[in-house]
C-alpha cells in the first residue's frame, strides 16, 4: 500500500500503515531483503568491532537500524541507475551491489579499496555500479545528484538518479536549490530523506517547525510520499511507484522514510541526548527483527534463518581477511587520479 503526502504526524502512525504492504511482497523477495539487510548490519557491526580494537582509524557513521530504506529502494533500481549517498552510506553502497571486501579495504587505506584506500568511509565511490559517492558534507550529495539527473535528461535515457540524505540536510540551501531546479526542469531524480529523528544530537522537532519533512517537497510542487522506514516491503512498494513515475513522466519525486539509527551519530557518540525508553521502543520496531518475525509467521523456519546468518558471518569474515591481506596504498598514489584533464 502506498501513501501519498498526508497529514501524518507521528511515527507510530507510519508504522501501522507500512504493515499493510507486506502482503504485496512474496516470500522469496522478503528473504532476499532479509539477507541483504543482515549483510549490511553484520558488516557494520564488524566495523564497530574493528574500531573498538583500534584496528581502524578516523571515524565512521553506521546505518544500523536504517537498512530497510537502502534495501527497499535499491531493489527497484537497475545497475545503470545512479545512487548518491551521504556520510552514512555503507548500506546504500552494499544495496546497490557494492562488495564488502572492497569497502573494508577502503576503510583500512588499502590498495584494493574502492578508491585505492584514499577516500575512506565518506568518499566511497563505485562508478561501475552507478554509485557516485558517499559525501561528508551534509547536503553535499544533493546538487551532485541533481546534476546527474540533468545529464540523464540530456542523454534521453530512462535512468534515474537517487539521492539519500538525512533530516538535517533538509535545512541546507543545497537541498532547497536542488528541489527547485529539479522541479522546474523536470529532472528524473528521487530525493530520499532518511528521517532518523536526529542530526547529530539535534532532534528534528527542534530544528524544523513542521510535522513531516515531505511537506517541503510540496513547496516545489514535487510529488511526495511518507513511509515507515522500518518496513522494507513498504519502502519497496512506495519507491516502486515513485521510480516508475519518475521514469515514465520524467519528473522528480520525494520520499520521507521515518526511521531510527540504533547506534550513535558516529563511533564516539554516547547518545546522552535520547532516552533508553525511546531506544528500546525503536529497537522493538527494528527492520531486521520485525522481518524475521514476519518470515517465521509465513512459515520460513528458524534453522534456515540461522543458516543465512552463519553464511553472511562467514562472508564478512572472508571479506575482512581479504582486506587485511591487501597492501597499504603506496604514498605516490596520493597525487594520482585527483585531477582529470579535458
Ligand atoms: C555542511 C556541514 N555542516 C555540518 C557538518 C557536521 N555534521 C556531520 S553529520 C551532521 C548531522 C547530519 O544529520 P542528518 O542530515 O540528519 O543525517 P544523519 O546523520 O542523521 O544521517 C553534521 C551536522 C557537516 N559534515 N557538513
Amino acid at each position: 500500500m502506498i501513501f501519498l503526502k498526508t497529514s501524518l504526524s507521528t511515527v507510530s502512525q507510519a508504522r501501522l500503515w507500512g504493515k499493510a504492504s507486506v502482503a504485496n511482497n512474496n516470500l522469496e523477495q522478503l528473504i532476499e531483503f532479509y539477507k541483504l539487510m543482515l549483510k549490511i548490519r553484520l558488516f557494520e557491526e564488524k566495523i564497530d568491532w574493528l574500531f573498538s580494537r583500534g584496528m581502524l582509524g578516523g571515524t565512521s557513521h553506521m546505518c544500523i537500524g536504517q537498512e530497510a530504506v537502502a534495501v527497499g529502494i535499491s531493489a527497484n533500481l537497475n545497475q545503470d541507475d545512479y545512487v548518491i549517498s551521504s556520510h552514512r552510506g555503507h548500506g546504500h553502497l552494499i544495496a546497490k551491489g557494492g562488495e564488502i571486501r572492497k569497502i573494508f579495504a577502503e576503510l583500512m587505506g588499502k590498495i584494493d579499496g574502492y578508491c585505492y584506500g584514499k577516500g575512506g568511509t565518506q568518499h566511497l565511490c563505485a562508478k561501475e555500479i552507478g554509485f557516485y559517492g558517499t559525501n561528508g558534507i551534509v547536503g553535499g550529495g544533493i546538487p551532485v545528484a541533481t546534476g546527474i539527473a540533468l545529464s540523464i535528461k540530456l542523454r534521453k535515457t530512462r535512468q534515474v538518479a537517487v539521492v539519500f540524505f538525512g533530516d538535517g540536510a533538509t535545512n541546507q540551501g543545497t537541498f532547497h536549490e536542488s528541489l527547485n531546479i529539479a522541479s522546474i526542469w523536470n529532472l528524473p531524480i528521487l530525493f530520499v530523506c532518511e528521517n532518523n529523528l536526529y542530526g547529530m544530537s539535534a532532534p528534528v522537532g527542534k530544528m524544523t517547525n513542521i510535522d513531516d519533512l515531505a511537506q517541503r517537497a510540496d513547496a516545489y510542487n514535487i510529488k511526495n510520499y511518507i513511509v515507515d522506514g522500518m518496513d522494507v516491503s513498504g519502502v519497496f512498494d512506495v519507491s516502486n511507484e515513485a521510480i516508475s513515475y519518475i521514469r515514465d513522466r520524467q519528473q522528480p519525486c520525494f520520499i520521507e522514510a521515518k526511521t531510527y539509527r540504533h547506534c550513535g551519530h558516529s563511533k564516539s557518540d554516547p547518545k546522552v541526548y535520547r532516552t533508553k525508553d525511546e531506544e528500546k521502543c525503536w529497537l522493538e520496531k527494528d527492520c531486521i527483527g520485525s522481518l524475521k518475525k514476519r518470515l517465521a509467521v509465513a512459515g520460513f523456519d528458524v534453522e534456515k534463518m540461522d543458516k543465512i546468518k552463519g553464511d553472511i558471518e562467514r562472508e564478512v569474515g572472508d571479506a575482512l581477511k581479504f582486506s587485511e591481506k591487501s597492501e597499504f596504498t603506496p604514498q605516490h598514489f596520493a597525487l594520482e587520479g585527483v585531477y582529470k584533464d579535458g
